[in-house]
């Protein structure tokens, strides 16, 4: 067993075997199976090549045979900075088929984030693909040497086919099969180890609640490394109903509406603001993109009046996806009605996803009332990788892992998250929610999207600045405009923005996600500016 991981008790373990949710099998036994039968067709492909089922394994199996040639050993594990791209999937695959295991790096990782990837998991392999270093990092590459002197560093261009057959190691679907990289916009990325029995569980439930099937062609347009795109259902998802995944460069139209003509593409997952960048584009870009039958949103909130957007852009094939790298997902099940899909994130994968929503003093709160979300489940983790502190405080004593997210449940037992713990204000004393006033601004008809975050004042504790964007073709607002306008909706006083702040656009996470550290430092940056 991988040290540093928390594995759930035998008794569990053992409850979630019976119920048929972990199937004894490992990720690369489990894709070699489902390709059978399905050798000839169309597994996986990018604006460069295509490859068969046949070929996809053959592919792997060689470069399991290179990896090993360079020293790459089973229960080893190894860091993969891959862009997006068919290569991804040979690579993933490849050390699937070694036993290594991957800690999956977004591809807009840097030096930061890459060397405490490696000194966490004491990872000997560093594998990466010269793509990801072209928007100026060039020394990305020596500064991770310079901080690890041993690090073997692997460019997958470089790789010569493999000669010699490797071993065939037996590793155990209860032990760790990957590792991800947490989502989080505070400190520096946590990793979490997903077994093979949990994130195979978690892939098929996906693809089933999806209603994946051979014939289907899903998109990955986000970062492959994140576990939306991996595996919800993304690409294992795919592979395991002998659907065929496409690799878009980036989320960009340009790169990605080419390819869903092209491939008649079905099915892809994207983050709010890029499915209305693609909203706007379709109107005026040429591609055909009526082969999609359900685009996923979700990796942050879809404000409900977004949502509208949306549908009337795409037509009823929206969904809500509120999910986690650490396992929990939620969605609205296909052909739900559009008031579902305009305001809430869904149901549960799993009637064995045990979830609570607790007040500041860890109890229960009423059915219906906003609280943090608790969870544990067949595929949820119990332990963060090597990271006690963190561990007491993101895990309960009997297994929870703590979202950090406030949630509440409608009666008819949908979730809608209603912000982060932390996506709070706390001005005077009072508790003002950013998602309520975000809400709020959107419907303002020069703003096209706002983000509301709390700043420092040494007066008030905290204050309330409102970023936002306006609306192609629209007049600018400021201060007092917006103040007018929220109190005129009926907004409290006391929750109307102290500053706001007009932006072309947000900056983002790794991810594609509002990224509200980084709006606080832009804060700080031009508050002496501007006042
Ligand atoms: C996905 O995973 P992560 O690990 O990058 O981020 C998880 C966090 C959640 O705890 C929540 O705070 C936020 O992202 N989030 C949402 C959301 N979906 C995720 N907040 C509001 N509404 C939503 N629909 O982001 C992820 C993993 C698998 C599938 C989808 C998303």
């Amino acid at each position: 067993m991988l040290e540093g991981f928390t594995p759930w008790s035998q008794k569990i373990s053992n409850s979630y075997k019976q119920k048929g949710y972990w199937l004894e099998e490992t990720i690369y036994g489990f894709l070699q199976k489902a390709a059978r039968g399905h050798r000839e067709k169309t597994a996986v492909a990018d604006s460069f090549r295509e490859l068969t089922y046949a070929e996809l394994e053959c592919e792997a199996e060689s470069m399991a045979a290179s990896f090993f040639e360079k020293g790459v050993r089973s229960g080893q594990t190894v860091v993969m900075h891959l862009s997006n791209s068919v290569t991804f999937a040979i690579a993933f695959l490849g050390l699937q088929r070694l036993g290594a295991i991957p800690v999956l790096a977004l591809s807009s990782h840097r030096e930061r984030e890459i060397l405490h990837f490696c000194r966490i998991s004491q990872a000997s392999f560093y594998i990466l693909s010269r793509d990801v270093r072209t928007d100026g990092c060039s020394s990305m590459v020596s500064a991770i040497l310079e901080g690890m002197p041993g690090l073997e560093v692997i460019y997958v261009e470089d790789m010569k086919r493999g000669s010699v057959s490797c071993p065939r190691p037996n590793p155990d679907p209860s032990d760790v099969a990957l590792l991800l990289t947490s989502g989080g916009t505070t400190g520096l990325p946590k990793l979490i180890p997903r077994t093979h029995n949990d994130y195979l569980c978690f892939a098929r439930e996906s693809a089933r609640s999806v209603r994946l099937s051979k014939d289907d062609v899903y998109l990955v347009a986000l970062p492959a490394a994140h576990n939306f795109p991996l595996a919800s259902p993304g690409i294992l998802g795919a592979l395991a109903s002998a659907a065929t995944v496409v690799f878009s460069k980036s989320v960009a139209p340009d790169d990605a509406f080419e390819l869903i003509q092209k491939y008649r593409v079905t099915v892809t997952s994207l983050v709010p603001a890029v499915a209305r960048l693609w909203a706007d584009a379709k109107d005026w870009m040429p591609e055909d993109l009526s082969s999609l039958r359900l685009i996923q949103v979700g990796g942050s909130r879809l404000m409900p009046e977004h949502s509208r957007q949306l549908r009337s852009a795409f037509g009823s094939i929206v969904q809500q996806v509120y999910g986690m790298a650490e396992g929990l997902m939620h969605l609205t099940e296909i052909g739900a009605p559009d008031e579902v899909v305009d305001n809430t994130q869904g149901r549960s994968l799993s009637v064995d996803d045990e979830t609570r929503v607790v007040g500041d003093d860890g109890r229960d709160v009423p059915v219906g009332s906003v609280g943090q979300l608790l969870v544990r489940g067949p595929y949820t983790v119990r332990g963060y990788f090597r990271a006690p502190e963190q561990n007491k405080r993101s895990f309960t004593g009997d297994g929870f892992y703590c979202t950090g997210d406030l949630v509440r449940f409608t009666p008819d037992g949908y979730i809608v998250v209603e912000g982060r713990v932390k996506d709070q204000i706390n001005r005077a004393g009072e508790s003002v929610s950013a998602v309520e006033i975000e809400e709020l601004l959107i419907t303002h008809s020069s703003i096209e999207d706002a983000a509301v975050i709390a700043v420092p004042d040494e007066m008030l504790d905290e204050r309330i600045c409102a970023f936002v964007i306006i609306a192609d073709g629209y007049d600018p607002v400021d201060r007092l405009e917006i103040r007018h306008f929220l109190i005129s909706e009926g907004l409290a006083s006391f929750k109307v923005p102290d500053d706001v702040r007009v932006l072309k656009r947000f900056p983002a996470t790794a991810a594609g996600k509002t990224d509200k550290k980084a709006l606080l430092d832009i804060y700080e940056k031009t508050k002496n500016a501007v006042e």
